[in-house]
């Protein structure tokens, strides 16, 4: 049987009270704590940053100035040479798999800035988990461009030894980054899954997952964004949508009207699911 102190707060008993009297609670809770009291409760304008949209660039490609993030000379130059060198290795290795020469080869052609902006958010600590277009994020965070090479083309010096199909390199573990998945979407419950471990050991480590669109129509996004929202995961999911999964267009598979609908609508504040935390204790 749960403990009665695993159940949610009820608002005391006596009808006279008004309900606004009641104080709200500001308490964290989520798998892993599964003991704890109440659950955080969001404010309306909290639910709002974390569900509406922050464009920085306008439709006519001018940026905002007020939203631009402060960062500094070293830090845009950086960023900038990770988005240059996904161009120019893009256009050589495409080539050279267009000549057969290499297996298999996933560009990020127009995707660069999703890709760097979004690692460069992010400390060695945390994980970067990808899809099978982040490429650049690995070279970012320090992977010498010789062992990607040699992961392509599967010579002596690839860690796997020609064992992984090309352009799914492994990475030393100091560099944080899983290798990428092309299987879509599997990645997602495994970002979920390192970020509530992090959460367990309390550790304030972030992980980062990459989909595309396609992925949003995958049981296994699904799996993943559900779970994070439920227990509170400390996982960021980044879709990047191209309009198209091979070709398939993106405007023919989600039935939401937008991905951003269709992903926070899985994500809705654990002020709205208040029941997890005592469902799962009653179960054990
Ligand atoms: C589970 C699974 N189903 C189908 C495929 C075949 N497949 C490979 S890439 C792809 C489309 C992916 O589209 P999207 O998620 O939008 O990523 P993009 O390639 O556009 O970056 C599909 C269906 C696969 N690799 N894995
Ligand atoms: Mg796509």
């Amino acid at each position: 049987m749960a403990a009665s102190k695993s159940h949610p707060p009820q608002a005391p008993r006596d009808k006279a009270a008004p309900a606004a009297a009641t104080p709200v609670k500001k308490i964290r809770a989520g798998m892993g704590d599964v003991e704890a009291e109440t659950v955080e409760v969001w404010s309306d304008d909290d639910y709002r940053r974390a569900t509406g949209l922050l464009s920085i660039l306008r439709e006519d490609g001018s940026a905002d100035s007020d939203a631009l993030p402060a960062l500094d000379a070293v830090a845009l130059r950086d960023i900038y040479r990770g988005m240059v060198r996904i161009r120019i290795i893009d256009d050589r290795l495409m080539t050279m798999q267009r000549q057969g020469r290499i297996g298999f080869y996933a560009e990020a052609r127009g995707q660069e800035a999703a890709v760097i902006g979004s690692v460069a958010a992010l400390v060695p600590d945390d994980f970067v988990v990808p899809a099978h277009r982040e490429l650049g994020a690995v070279l970012f965070r320090g992977l010498p461009l010789r062992s990607f090479v040699a992961q392509l083309l599967g010579n002596a010096n690839d860690i796997a030894k020609g064992r992984q199909m090309p352009v799914h390199p492994g990475a030393p573990r100091a560099l944080n980054y899983l290798p990428p998945s092309s299987c879509v979407a599997t990645q997602l419950p495994q970002a979920t899954g390192i970020a509530w471990a992090a959460k367990i050991l309390k550790k304030k480590t972030v992980v980062l997952g990459y989909l595309g669109e396609g992925g949003t129509s995958a049981e296994d996004f699904h799996a993943g964004v559900n779970f994070a929202a439920v227990f509170r995961t400390p996982v960021v999911f980044l879709c990047q949508n191209n309009q198209w999964a091979i070709s398939t267009p993106a405007a023919s598979h989600p039935a939401c009207a937008s991905m951003a609908t269709t992903c926070s609508r899985c994500t809705r504040p654990p002020a709205r699911r208040w029941i997890a935390p005592a469902a799962a204790t009653a179960r054990r």
